[in-house]
């Protein structure tokens, strides 16, 4: 599974924080199985990250085999990427510690991703949603990546990433390699059904505005049934219309079609021809992907074998960087 060729690295990681959703499948996770053919692909489950919000632990266990069962089935091949879970790897870890001590608080403070998840968990502000960013920012550079696929909510931790990562290098020498994001033309950034000036997210208390990638196809259509419009009546892409924009996104990225075409395909129709396109769309792009995954989930010892076969690639492939990162800092290793 290794590829010793000279192709550049791709790593990305999503965090099994709940079932995946239509956002993260088309800001990221479709990038992740494209790239598999001409990229060294090295993928992750971040249940380091999760736990940055309180989690249930029977429950967490269950979607972290979910989540990686999920992403298996939306076509990362065990035999061309590596995709392994980020707590079975130390030197996640161990990493992200050493950066923390080469991450500004000034830095840390002005991300906006701390800022509302703060908000929306006040209960729970930890230092490890604070630091959240060093760690992402050690998961990437211990495999020397060159492009990081994610919606364009994650660009300003890649931005911070390659800021920790130069500033390290300016002190000790080419370390590590400074990555660059990989961000989609359409469908970086997919709004809530309900609320379209809230980005879709796993965690969100309104189902209604989040449709998951293992939704049925009846619950996927009601959802798309009941997304929040305006009284514009008229299928165009336009400021002030967000409920619309995003429904046309969705469409866009899902099809190939581009603005311009759907506003051609739906002239003189209603939102609801409109919304019934678009959930039809959705359903038969999701409906391969919860097929395998029902097969997939079934069996258990696959799954275990995938994930421990990476696991060891990846520790082996990240511990080069992080012997390298304590060597430069001083450290006897
Ligand atoms: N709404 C979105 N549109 C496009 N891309 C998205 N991503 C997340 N939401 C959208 C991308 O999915 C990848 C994995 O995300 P993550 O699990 O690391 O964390 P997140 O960005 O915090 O995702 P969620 O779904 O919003 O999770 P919760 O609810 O736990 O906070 C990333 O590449 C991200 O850009």
């Amino acid at each position: 599974m290794e590829n010793t060729e000279k192709k550049q690295v791709v790593f990305s990681a999503i965090q099994p924080s709940g079932t995946i959703t239509l956002g993260n499948y088309l800001g990221a996770v479709r990038n992740w199985v494209s790239m598999q053919e001409e990229y060294n692909c090295i993928y992750a489950l971040a249940d380091l990250h999760t736990i940055t919000v309180r989690q249930e632990p029977a429950q967490f266990r269950r979607n972290i085999l979910d989540a990686y069962a999920s992403i298996m089935a939306c076509g990362i091949d065990p035999e061309k990427s590596i995709f392994f879970i980020q707590s079975h790897v130390h030197t996640h870890a161990e990493i992200a510690w050493i950066l923390n001590c080469y991450t500004q608080f000034g830095e840390l403070s002005r991300m906006t991703q701390f800022k509302d998840k703060s908000a929306k968990h006040a209960d729970n502000i930890n230092a490890g949603l604070f630091t959240y960013p060093s760690l992402m920012a050690g998961d990437i550079l211990l495999y020397q990546t060159d492009k990081v696929p994610v919606g364009a909510d994650q660009k300003q931790h890649i931005e911070l990433t390659c800021d920790v990562a130069r500033r390290f290098n300016g002190l000790y020498g080419e370390v590590f390699k400074i990555p660059e994001g990989f961000i989609p033309q359409n469908g970086a950034r997919v709004m809530s059904l309900q609320n379209p000036l809230n980005k879709m997210s796993k965690s969100d208390e309104n189902v209604n505005g989040c449709v998951h990638l293992l939704d049925p196809p009846e619950v996927i259509m009601k959802k798309f049934r009941r997304a929040v419009t305006d009284s514009d009546a008229c299928v165009r892409f336009a400021e002030g219309k967000d409920g619309v924009n995003n429904l046309m996104t969705i469409y866009g990225a899902v099809t190939g079609k581009t603005m311009e075409q759907i506003e051609n395909e739906f002239a003189g129709k209603g939102y609801g021809d409109f919304k019934t396109a678009v959930g039809e769309a959705v359903i038969e792009e999701l409906r391969p992907i919860r097929e395998r995954y029902e097969r997939l989930i079934k069996d258990k010892a696959y799954l275990a074998d995938c994930y421990h076969k990476a696991d060891e690639i990846a520790l082996k492939i990240s511990s080069r960087t992080l012997a390298k990162v304590k060597k430069k800092v001083g450290y006897i290793v």
